[in-house]
């Protein structure tokens, strides 16, 4: 039989458009199945749902379960080791021959197995999980070569096996070159990084294609060869633009019409409305920004000017943001970045869906899956005021808590 419930609670954001939060308050949310049939005021809930089993909430608020929409969770090892030598006064050279840098991950990567990767990724998918996340986006990019690129997508479709969220996929083959082809990146992307995608498509395992435009990784030329092929295929692109410096990125990927930009530290007012026209998600990093003691705001007033929507995300990887904690993300968003903490919300939730291309969640609406959170507080803005601090109460995942 479908499972039916309805949930009630005095503060509801549903992060419809409208007013701040799409905030009911005293409201109740129908469930059927794994999705949301009715949302609105307790008092106009139809009378064909009076007589539903109900779970009362008090004061608490209830959320669209949250979205980290650009993450690295799947790879072998960890950088702890380089971070401390490079506290301890160690050069980026030094580090370099000791084995460090993302090389050393791609290393690692290699060298694991798909239940390893797996396995390895559970304990920073659980953090996400603890903190209401319902939907996860996972990127390829540490094996470089077809088949670790393949094992990663593999081992991230299978967390959705083993854990109650949804996943996402993309295939970041073009995030660095590897040892074997120094110096030319152009026969890497031509020879091995095309083939893989194709391959990861063609055995299901791919969502979206991503890449590194900087002058460390990817030229715009060589990302715009791996675009043209992803639109061959038919798969929706997104881009790591921005971050270090100004080579267009984000102006290129909107001209693809990407889900999302990543990153946009350096991004000026033409990319801004470049993004706007194509409808690109602003996808902030303020993980990365962080942990590389970033002084460049991304042009949060610009975003707001040209209304491109700003999703936020952990980026968790073991390089630059070995970060589990959306809600942390949300208050650098708030505290870093300057952005509202209602901007926060959106960016964890409707505009994190958005940046993913799936409309069947972000928002607490009828026909929506129910993915939800119910948080010990009462007003949202608390969620990204705390630091350190999770208030989650229950975590709803297609109807199931
Ligand atoms: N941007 C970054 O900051 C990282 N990758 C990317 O595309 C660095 C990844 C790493 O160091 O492992
Ligand atoms: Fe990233």
């Amino acid at each position: 039989m479908t499972k039916k419930l309805v949930l009630q609670s005095a503060n509801i954001a549903t992060m419809q458009d409208g007013k701040p939060y799409g905030l009911i308050r005293s409201g109740s949310i129908a469930i059927e199945g794994e999705h949301i049939a009715w949302v609105g005021e307790t008092t106009d809930e139809p009378k064909q749902y009076r007589d539903w089993p109900r779970d009362d909430f008090g004061e608490r608020l209830i959320s669209p379960g949250l979205i980290d929409a650009h993450t690295h969770v799947i790879y072998g090892g960890n950088r702890a080791r380089e971070f401390e030598m490079r506290l301890n006064g160690a050069t980026y050279e030094e580090v370099a021959r000791a084995g460090g840098g993302i090389l050393s991950t791609v290393k690692a990567t290699r060298s694991a197995t798909e239940d390893d990767l797996l396995t390895d990724a559970l304990p920073r998918v659980d953090a996400l999980i603890a903190e209401g996340v319902t939907c996860i986006e996972v990127k390829s990019g540490y094996g470089l070569d077809k088949e670790t690129e393949l094992r990663m997508l593999r081992a991230a479709r299978r967390i959705q096996q083993v854990r109650p969220v949804r996943i996402k996929t993309t295939f970041l083959g073009a995030h660095a070159i590897p040892p074997e082809y120094s110096g030319n990146g152009d026969a890497y992307i031509a020879e091995s990084c095309i083939p893989a995608m194709q391959e990861a498509y063609d055995e299901g395992l791919v969502d979206a294609v991503d890449g590194f435009c900087e002058t460390i990784a990817f030229t715009p030329e060589q990302i715009t060869h791996v675009f043209e092929e992803a639109l061959k295929i038919g798969l929706p692109i997104k881009l790591h633009a921005e971050q270090l410096s100004n080579l267009g990125g984000a102006t290129l990927a909107a001209s693809y019409g990407a889900l999302s930009a990543d990153h946009l530290e350096y991004l000026d007012e033409d990319g801004v409305s470049a993004m706007a026209r194509a409808g690109t998600v602003a996808m902030l990093l303020p993980g990365a920004f962080y942990t590389l003691r970033e002084t460049q705001y991304p042009p949060v007033e610009l975003f707001r000017k040209y209304k491109v929507p700003m999703a936020l995300a952990t980026d968790c990887n073991p390089g630059s943001s070995p970060l589990t904690s959306l809600l942390l993300v949300m208050n650098m968003g708030c505290t870093l970045f300057r952005m509202t903490p209602s901007e926060a919300m959106a960016a964890v939730t409707r505009n994190a869906a958005l940046g993913l291309g799936i409309m069947d969640t972000g928002v607490i609406a009828p026909g929506n899956r129910a993915d939800l959170a119910v948080w010990d507080v009462t007003d949202p803005a608390e969620l990204s005021y705390r630091v350190g601090f999770n208030p989650l109460h229950k975590r709803i995942f297609g109807g199931y808590g």
